[in-house]
């Protein structure tokens, strides 16, 4: 399938795998609308994609955690946006490291509310259009770490294997229409998350990837097209895709 012309949804658009997307996917020619807080960036990424790729882009400020703000931007969507082919829900983040007895009970809702009802929030908000017009497909970026806990990784775990079962669930409730769901889960994928995981700690963000070569966005984004871009009788359900210096969320070979 192609992607040239379609409109893709992105949302975490400023920064890594989201921003690694909206690149790939405007490259293809399709058109991209990009959701994040930090509306700067994505006018920067816009710029840049216009100029580029001469890409047809509709940057847009959105906090996923509120429900009213998702539900009215996507209603209110202008005609020419308002029929999203693919949906990426990308945006969401780890806070702390912590076992759980010392966990931020402010990381905790941070991370339920974006990973788990953010993405709700959207698909609920997307996937009517979809069905409407018997076409579309929806790619959740999981992780690793919704198939292995690790220690001290207990919430943000949590959110990921709540991603995974939603996505299995999305899947069942869509059978016998011709929405496609996906879900890509990464290993360690060197972009802002740890910097962000660390509040803002650039040094301890650093050593998760000292020693050892991980993943770059842009692998990830790669996965994300070949999954759009299979036949649209074929279903990608999960890619797991670690870098070759890991082999489970706790061993990874460091030089
Ligand atoms: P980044 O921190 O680089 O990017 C996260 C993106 O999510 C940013 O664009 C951020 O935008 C957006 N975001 C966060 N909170 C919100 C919110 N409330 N509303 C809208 N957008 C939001 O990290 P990654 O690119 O690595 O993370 C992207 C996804 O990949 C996440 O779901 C993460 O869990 C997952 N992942 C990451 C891995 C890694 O090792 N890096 C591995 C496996 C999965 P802004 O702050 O502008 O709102
Ligand atoms: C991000 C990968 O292992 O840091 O989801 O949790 S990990």
């Amino acid at each position: 399938m192609t992607v040239n012309n379609t409109i893709v949804c992105i949302t975490g658009a400023s920064s890594g795998i989201g921003k690694a997307a909206a690149k790939k996917f405007a490259e293809q020619g399709a058109r991209v609308l990009l959701c994040a807080r930090r509306i700067d960036r994505l006018h920067e990424l816009e710029n840049d994609l216009k100029k580029k790729f001469s890409a047809d882009v509709f940057s847009a400020q959105l906090d996923v955690r509120n429900q009213h703000d998702v539900q009215t931007f996507f209603a209110n969507l202008p005609a020419e946006w308002k029929e999203i082919s693919l949906l990426v829900n990308n945006a969401g983040l780890s806070r702390g490291l912590n076992p759980i007895h010392a966990g931020e009970l402010s990381d905790w809702n941070e991370m339920i509310d974006t990973n788990i009802k953010g993405l709700l929030y959207v698909t609920r908000a997307v996937l009517p259009g979809m069905i409407e017009r018997s076409e579309g497909h929806i790619i959740n970026i999981g992780s690793t770490a919704g198939f292995w806990v690790y220690p001290k990784g207990n919430v943000y775990n949590a959110t990921k294997f709540a991603v995974n079962a939603l996505t299995q669930g999305i899947k069942m409730d869509l059978l016998g229409t011709p929405i496609r769901v996906t879900e890509i889960d990464p290993g360690l994928v060197e972009t802002e998350f740890s910097e962000v995981r660390f509040h803002g700690d650039k040094e301890r963000a650093a050593a998760v990837y000292k020693g050892m070569t991980p993943l770059t966005a842009d692998d990830v984004a790669d996965s994300i097209l070949w999954a759009a871009t299979r036949p649209a009788h074929v279903n990608i359900s999960n890619i797991i895709l670690m870098p070759t210096d890991q082999s489970s969320p706790t061993l990874v070979h460091r030089r």
